[in-house]
């Protein structure tokens, strides 16, 4: 794996790929530079089979404020009409690489989690919160409405309603609220957060990782797709998953009665 981005730390502790967005004295804001290293990143990680699991955190006490504000008041000195769906692109670019990633790919939130910030997290795989996280669609606070695939995955997660809330509204949940409506998977002490990220991420690389890309694949495909569409699928994804070695561990390892030790094929 390539580890040497400007606005980034990449850390690799057997299967598990950490990715830390750098930034901490502007609570990890987003650029343009972290954007093309966080794509990049991800799809380094897709290809590299010693990679099992992905774990995309903040430096600091923040995972993340949104988009730097800061290079937004810059552009706005100048009346030059702005197309920011072509700078969005470099989001999408991360947001498809999370969504095609066939590994597990965990956000860790601590702090706050702002604008497309939020959104980032939203689109990984799972979330596991600190309890002092603080979730914030923040972008109607300055007149925006919600990018980095917030349209697709707040609704998803949360129900029509209470996205439509929290992205008018843009007010804070806390972790405990987070976890209630299904954006946070598991919350944990704040002074145990690093130890149970590590642990939660461990657990998943271990776990049979080829047929947790089939996994993604089925889940990403429900929620557009309909029943006979998705019954379809499922019979060619089992198709491919009752051939991989992990199923045959699986099995083994129940009939002896042991611990499986899954190989990710
Ligand atoms: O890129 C694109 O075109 C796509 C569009 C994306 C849109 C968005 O993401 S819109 C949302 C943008 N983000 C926000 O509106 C959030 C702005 N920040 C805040 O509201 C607050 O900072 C927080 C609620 C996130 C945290 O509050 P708090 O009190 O914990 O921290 P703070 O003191 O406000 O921030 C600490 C420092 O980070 C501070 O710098 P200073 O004063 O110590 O030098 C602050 O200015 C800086 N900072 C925080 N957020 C941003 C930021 N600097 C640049 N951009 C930010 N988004």
């Amino acid at each position: 794996m390539h580890t040497d981005y400007e606005q980034l730390l990449i850390q690799q502790d057997g299967g598990v790929l950490t990715i830390i967005m750098n930034r901490p004295e502007v609570l990890n804001a987003v650029t343009e530079t972290m954007l093309e290293g966080l794509g990049e990143s991800l799809e380094e990680a897709e290809l590299d089979t010693s990679v099992r699991c992905v774990v995309l955190t903040g430096a600091g006490r923040a995972f993340g404020s949104g988009a730097d504000l800061r290079q937004f008041a810059a552009i706005h000195t100048s009346n030059e009409p702005v197309k920011v769906s072509e700078h969005l692109q470099k989001y999408h670019r991360v947001i498809r690489a999370i969504r095609a990633m066939h590994k597990p790919v965990i956000a860790a939130v601590r702090g706050v989690a702002a604008g497309a910030s939020c959104n980032l997290a939203l689109a990984c795989d799972l979330r596991i919160v600190a309890d002092d996280a603080r979730f914030v669609e923040a972008f109607a606070r300055i007149g925006l409405v919600p990018d980095a695939g917030g349209g697709f995955f707040l609704a998803r997660l949360v129900g029509l309603g209470k996205a439509l809330e929290l992205s008018m509204l843009a007010d804070e949940i806390g972790a405990s609220e987070a976890e209630r409506l299904g954006i946070a998977n598991k919350c944990v002490p704040v002074a145990e957060f690093e130890t149970a990220v590590q642990q939660f991420a461990q657990r998943l690389a271990k776990g049979p990782t080829r047929t947790y890309g089939l996994i993604k694949e089925l889940m990403n495909t429900s929620i557009t797709s309909d029943l006979e569409t998705s019954l379809r699928l499922e019979g060619e994804l089992q198709d491919q998953a009752i051939m991989s070695a992990d199923h045959r561990e699986g099995v083994a390892a129940f009939i002896q009665k042991r611990q499986a030790e899954f190989t990710g094929q």
